[in-house]
């Protein structure tokens, strides 16, 4: 994971032409079906190498419902599972992280080969709204927990070798809305190949983020750290990932 750096140029989201705002038109992402919800308005942000879609998926009762769920029912890791090491030395994650998913899974994290827990009903909830709408399948999520502003993750790519090639993440935010860049891999450091503007939105309550494929293997994203932020968020990224051979 890389250290993040650099201003923040713009915030870019294509309406869809479709979109007529709240109780307009739907336009699915690819193959979903709303089975008996409303539908999403979707909105299409693209960019050199960028593919994702963002709607708000919960309404708010809905969505303050599952937030409550969520504070109830995730188990956080704790110990070792809760530090990171950075340049030789050990440094506490700056924020709560879980994972669930399937049987017979396992994935490395932090170097360690591990299995995520099994799933949980709330869980279940989100993840088959998701794949109602975006008709994708998915058979794990890592949660993320932000306490406040303080708490972030740094930019970095989820381009993990368990992830199924070309398979999009389904990233649905819970609590407090912040903000989300993504920087373009040759437009980082002190003396980029390019430059590319950062593309900057802000995930609110219920939404979800499509990240299609080929984003990660182009851009960063992060959360950065936004001080004035007092109130907790839960983000679930729901992923698709390969069963290792046995
Ligand atoms: O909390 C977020 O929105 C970002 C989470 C994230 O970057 C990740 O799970 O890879």
């Amino acid at each position: 994971m890389a250290v993040q750096g650099g201003g923040m140029d713009r915030f870019l989201v294509k309406p869809d032409p479709g979109d007529l705002g709240a109780g307009g038109e739907e336009s699915a992402p690819s193959g979903g079906a709303s089975g008996g919800q409303p539908s999403p308005n979707w909105r299409h942000l693209r960019a050199q190498g960028l593919n994702c879609d963002y709607t708000v998926l919960f309404g708010k009762a809905e969505a303050d419902e599952i937030f409550r769920e969520l504070e109830q029912e995730v188990e956080y890791f704790t110990g070792a599972l809760a530090k990171v090491q950075v340049f030789g030395k050990w440094h506490s994650v700056p924020r709560k992280q879980a994972t669930y998913g399937d049987a017979g899974l396992t994935y490395t994290f932090s170097g360690l080969t591990l299995t995520p827990k099994p799933w949980i009903p709330v869980l279940e909830r989100v993840r088959d709204r998701v794949c109602r709408v975006t008709g994708q399948s998915f058979n794990f999520v890592l949660i993320n927990r932000y306490k406040d502003g303080c708490d972030h993750i740094g930019e970095h790519r989820d381009d993990e070798r368990e992830l199924a090639p070309g398979s999009p993440i389904a990233s649905v935010s819970f609590g407090a809305c912040r903000d989300f860049l993504f920087r373009h891999k040759d437009s980082r450091g002190k003396r980029p190949r390019q430059t590319v503007e950062v593309v900057r939105l802000q995930l609110a309550h219920g939404s979800l983020l499509m990240m299609n494929h080929p984003t990660n293997a182009h851009w960063y994203h992060s959360l950065p750290i936004r001080k004035k932020v007092l109130a907790p968020r839960v983000n679930l990224t729901f992923r698709k990932i390969l069963h290792t051979k046995k």
